[in-house]
């Protein structure tokens, strides 16, 4: 029994794009597939390079016409009525993420849909509130000027999101685009396009002005979301996903000079001190290993622990990993669901045969569940926690994506903030102790954009957000989203 059936039946079975105001067709279609147990949800259409240019012609009439001229307050507004758009249909949204991720109904609900709804309105307030920046210069011959920053906004933005958190990081970067008077032209992921095309039904249902959002679906590469980058009439790309993608737009965006803000992949790790609380740190290493199947970039794949608790700390975790149940999200109690397709699943099963080949201890885990029903169409995989490796091993420096962490045994604090930095990623990480100066000293040292200590993945809306190294540059969050999705222009009046 599919007791979210009801709400599954309402989601749109084609999926087209939203351009100028209208939903738009293309001939060339694509499948959307269940990583539950394989079967077709609905079909998506592919955008050509005419789809794109038309998304982007609308963007750019629009940002031109009625969206540049409103005034923040009235912009502001139009963010809160997004907000009640999608929470009038909160239900749709928390299936159609469930449907295209298979990730747990509560999570859903409380983190994706929470988020997109918060995005909107944490810009909306932001923009309200916003101060401005004002100096006062003297001059050599006793005169004075007086400076002040007008904000403007950059044009069209081109929007490119991944699949695992869909609703949540396509909304993380429209909501501020549009907050600072730009016009968009979004890009879901291919994996997850549904919440996106709600996103759309509700900018239709509250008579956004046609063209200030606009959607395309369609592949990364040699496709629709490339054409984007490379279209002249797209002034500035926001991009998050792997970082050899970021990799590739940063080549595509070169001959335009267009703005760029990356939130790329990462090799996180979590430092748990022999101090540390023990149970809320085994707890908060087993929310930040397999949380959403391991499928969140802030997800911590190398766990550290001091010698004293070593043995114990991998005990308790083996243990509390052993107790999750994976399966299907309409089934009661699932706390794990499946990778998002088979092809990610091919790619995290080569790093659990790879882990065997470069020495691995398998604590738990290292295969694919059985279910003995339609799951077994599925893309799950067994969390898994391996130890013994090398700090060089691939499975210990390469992003795997997947429910899986290594723990190894550290002996000092110098030794393992090391340790931690000596990664070519540098997004997150998450530091267990009860020691107050040790947890500011220690989050000082660690090349990261985001520190935890005692706290994993907890978000306010306000803060910067990003990474440093091959996990990406610029900051989004609060004022730097502000900052990115606006042109700022000084200008310098003499006044005495
Ligand atoms: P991906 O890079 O494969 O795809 C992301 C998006 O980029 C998709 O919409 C895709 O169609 C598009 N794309 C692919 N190639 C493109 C190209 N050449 N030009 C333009 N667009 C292109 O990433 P994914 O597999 O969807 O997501 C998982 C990755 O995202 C992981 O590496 C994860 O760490 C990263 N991620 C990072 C953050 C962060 O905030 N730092 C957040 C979420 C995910
Ligand atoms: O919380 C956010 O704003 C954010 N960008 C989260 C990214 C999670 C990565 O999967």
């Amino acid at each position: 029994m599919n007791p979210n059936a009801h709400a599954q039946a309402a989601l749109p079975q084609r999926l087209r794009h939203f351009i100028d105001g209208q939903f738009v067709d293309s001939a060339e279609t694509f499948a959307n597939l269940s990583p539950i147990d394989g079967r077709e949800l609905s079909r998506v259409v592919e955008a050509d390079a005419a789809a794109v240019d038309a998304a982007v012609k609308a963007a750019r009439r629009a940002q031109q016409g009625p969206w540049r001229d409103l005034s923040a307050s009235a912009r502001a507004d139009w963010l809160h009525r997004i907000a009640d758009g999608i929470e009038a249909r909160f239900d749709d949204f928390v299936a159609a993420e469930v449907a295209d991720t298979g990730r747990p109904i509560a999570q859903a609900r409380s983190l994706d849909i929470a988020r997109g709804i918060a995005n909107f309105r944490t810009f909306a307030d932001l923009l309200r509130t916003a101060p401005g920046e004002f100096f006062e210069t003297a001059t050599d011959d006793g005169g004075k000027l007086l400076n002040y920053v007008t904000r403007k906004p950059l044009g069209v933005v081109g929007v490119i999101s991944p699949w695992n958190l869909p609703l949540l990081l396509f909304t993380w970067k429209v909501a501020p685009a549009l907050a600072m008077g730009n016009c968009v032209v979004a890009k879901p992921s291919e994996e997850t396009p549904t919440s996106a095309t709600l996103l759309a039904e509700v900018m239709r249902d509250i008579q956004l002005p046609a063209g200030v959002f606009n959607l395309i679906h369609g592949h990364g590469a040699n496709a629709a979301g490339e054409w984007l980058t490379r279209h002249p009439g797209v002034d500035a790309i926001t991009f998050t996903g792997e970082s050899k993608t970021g990799s590739a737009i940063m080549k595509a965006v070169a001959d335009g000079v267009k703005n760029v803000s990356f939130e790329l992949g990462g090799k996180n790790a979590a430092v748990v001190f022999a101090d540390a609380d023990f149970d809320a740190a085994v707890e908060g290493v087993l929310k930040s290993s397999f949380t959403n199947a391991g499928q969140v970039c802030l997800c911590s794949e190398r766990v550290y622990v001091e010698r004293p608790i070593f043995e114990r700390f991998v005990a308790a975790l083996k243990e509390k990993t052993e107790a999750l149940k994976i399966g299907s999200p309409y089934d009661a109690g699932t706390t794990t669901g499946p990778l998002i397709s088979k092809g990610h699943r091919e790619k995290v099963l080569g790093y659990y045969k790879l882990a065997l080949a470069e020495g691995a201890t398998v604590v738990t885990g290292g295969g694919v569940p059985q279910f003995g029903n339609a799951c077994d169409e599925g893309a799950f995989v067994q969390p898994t926690i391996w130890t013994g490796l090398p700090d060089d091993a691939r499975c210990v420096t390469e992003e795997i994506f997947g429910p899986v962490c290594h723990i190894a045994p550290f002996d000092s604090e110098d030794e393992v903030i090391r340790r931690v930095n000596d990664s070519a990623y540098g997004l997150a990480a998450s530091i267990w102790t009860t020691h107050l100066a040790r947890g500011h000293r220690v989050a000082q040292q660690i090349e990261t954009g985001i520190v935890w200590v005692n706290a994993w993945f907890v978000r306010d809306l306000r803060t910067p957000f990003g990474g440093a190294k091959l996990s990406g540059f610029g900051r989004e969050g609060g004022r730097h989203s502000m900052d990115f999705y606006s042109e700022l222009t000084n200008v310098c009046v003499r006044i005495a």
